[in-house]
């Protein structure tokens, strides 16, 4: 069913068609324009494509490494994905700073480690914006070197002062800490307020049918997933039972805003389109396009055009809808003449989940299919899983395609892009990449401290030192294992990528060094378990 959908995917065959147009437009140009400006132009755009290209941030929510067909996986097909990975650099070691989404965005926008900030944690719908008005972030930075910027689908860092009024123009925002234009949703597609946000207005909103929104308690008269099974659609399995939109149990409560309410089915669709929209009306460059996806995360609800495709349940088909999604982007990207000079980044959040609190099939119809390809844990988790995720840089006719194994964070785009357009910035925590991330270069950073629920963990070279936590080792709702245990735990990555031999006991001395190197990061106060000595 639906070829159509899955005969999108971007390929060479369709790319040197409209390398030849530009060729062609570029010699019409230039034999109809005097010598002066034809010069003038060229080095402009010289200047434009050398320093200062259009850059594009693909973020996914709750993508596995394993998830994507570059990545290995078999039982799904992500062409589009693909497409950027094998054309572009697809780095075996690319990690989002946390297991969870807040934090992980946090890193991303601000260069910063998430565990600096005590309140970057997840954040329910009615936080406060996390991230500091005078805070430098990744769009501020672009914009003063003359980008226009944009994010476009889930932010999740809070927005607003706490108590904001959803009903007038919700500020600070994306739009006080370095985006020109922003149309997101506040939070999570399972948490409220179920409404999209068009440059801090809630979008489509009645005035006469005020939203009221509480994540303590209900308002009068409104069902509940908990108190009303019998007018919801998908169940809930754990959390997710308050306040029913579209048949939908929420995290939250809220009430009103009933035509300003999104369309589920429509999410991916809807932010497509306003991404294209922005792409197509900002042509001119440079910009910065932060475009994050809303998939597969809870609810998983794919349009009609996808379901059933994967053979997988929703989470499978929201997989191939975001990838037929990244497609449409790339198409409109290579469309506008933009594909040469605009550098794609394309990662996830965090690691994957299969049951996140509803009951919709992710479990019973995974059959083969990996979410974390060879990793160990998940989402929530210390363990690779939860941090490590596709991780791709792609810049057409720049990047020659490799596979790369260097040490990479999200975090350091920061300060890699400061450098790429010819400025710096004075940052503690990102690391001047760029090389690395055109593939020009080996040596990616030397560790990383990795986050997962406030617990961290310390990655240097091949090797991963996990100190001590209290708490379960699986989280049982989720069932997924995430790396708590009494004892120290170390792993040789390179021999041992599924951490099954946990090398503590037997390598002392690189314990030892591991734990030394962690505590300058962490202090000694790290874990709220008893601190065990080392002998
Ligand atoms: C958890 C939710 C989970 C998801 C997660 C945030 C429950 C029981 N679980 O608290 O469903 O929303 O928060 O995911 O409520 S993230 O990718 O945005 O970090
Ligand atoms: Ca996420």
């Amino acid at each position: 069913m639906n070829m159509w959908v899955l005969a999108s995917p971007i390929s060479d065959s369709i790319w040197p068609l409209k390398t030849n147009n530009i060729q062609m437009k570029a010699i019409v140009l230039s034999t109809t324009c005097l010598v002066a400006i034809a010069s003038c132009a060229s080095a402009k755009r010289a200047t434009s494509e050398v320093n200062h290209p259009n850059i594009v941030v693909i973020y996914l929510d709750d993508l596995g490494y394993g998830d994507v067909s570059a990545y290995g996986a078999t039982e799904i097909k992500t062409p589009n994905m693909d497409a950027l990975a094998n054309g572009g650099v697809r780095f075996t070691n690319g990690y989002a700073t946390s297991a969870t989404c807040t934090p992980s965005r946090y890193g991303l926008l601000t260069g910063v480690y998430p565990w600096r900030n005590k309140d970057a944690k997840i954040l329910p719908g009615t936080a406060p914006l996390l991230i500091g008005t005078e805070q430098l972030t990744l769009p501020k930075m672009l914009k003063k070197q003359g980008y226009q910027t944009a994010v476009v689908g889930k932010w999740h860092l809070g927005l607003g002062t706490g108590d904001t009024d959803w009903n007038k123009k919700i500020s600070p925002g994306p739009n006080q800490v370095g985006f020109d234009y922003s149309y997101i949703m506040a939070a999570t597609q399972d948490r409220v307020p179920t409404v999209y946000i068009d440059n801090g207005n809630v979008d489509n909103l009645d005035p006469k049918d005020p939203i009221k929104v509480s994540y303590e308690r209900n308002f009068e008269g409104e069902p509940t997933g908990k108190d009303n099974p019998e007018l919801t659609t998908m169940k809930w399995h754990h959390g997710h039972n308050n306040s029913i939109v579209n048949g939908i149990p929420r995290i939250g409560f809220m009430k009103g805003g009933q035509s300003a309410k999104w369309r589920d089915v429509d999410i991916a669709d809807h932010f497509l389109d306003k991404a294209k929209t922005w792409v197509k009306s900002h042509k001119d460059g440079p910009f910065f396009l932060y475009y994050a996806m809303n998939e597969p995360h809870v609810p998983r609800t794919p349009n009609q055009r996808f379901v059933g495709l994967s053979g997988m349940g929703p989470r499978g088909d929201a997989i191939l809808e975001a990838d037929w999604c990244i497609g449409e982007l790339i198409k409109t990207l290579n469309d506008e003449g933009l594909l040469e000079n605009t550098l794609i980044v394309l990662s996830s959040d965090n690691g994957p989940v299969l049951d996140d609190g509803y009951y919709d099939d992710a479990l019973e119809k995974l059959g083969k299919h990996k979410p974390t390809g060879p990793l160990r844990g998940g989402k929530y988790s210390l363990f690779e899983a939860g941090t490590r995720v596709p991780f791709v840089t792609y810049w057409k006719g720049k990047i020659k395609p490799k596979v790369s194994d260097a040490l990479v964070c999200q975090m350091d785009l920061l300060a890699s892009f400061a450098s790429l357009v010819g400025t710096k910035e004075n940052t503690t925590d990102s690391q001047d990449i760029l090389a690395v991330l055109m593939g020009k270069s080996d040596q990616g950073r030397e560790s990383l401290i990795l986050e997962a629920s406030s617990r961290t963990a310390l990655r240097e070279g091949n090797w991963l030192m996990i100190p001590p936590y209290k708490g379960p080792a699986i989280a049982v709702d989720v069932n997924i294992e995430i790396g708590n245990s009494k004892e120290f735990q170390l792993y040789n990555l390179k021999e041992d990528i599924g951490q099954r031999q946990n090398l503590a006991a037997t390598n002392p001395e690189k314990l030892k060094d591991m734990l030394n190197t962690f505590e300058t990061f962490r202090g000694k106060n790290y874990s709220k378990i008893e601190q065990l000595e080392l002998k």
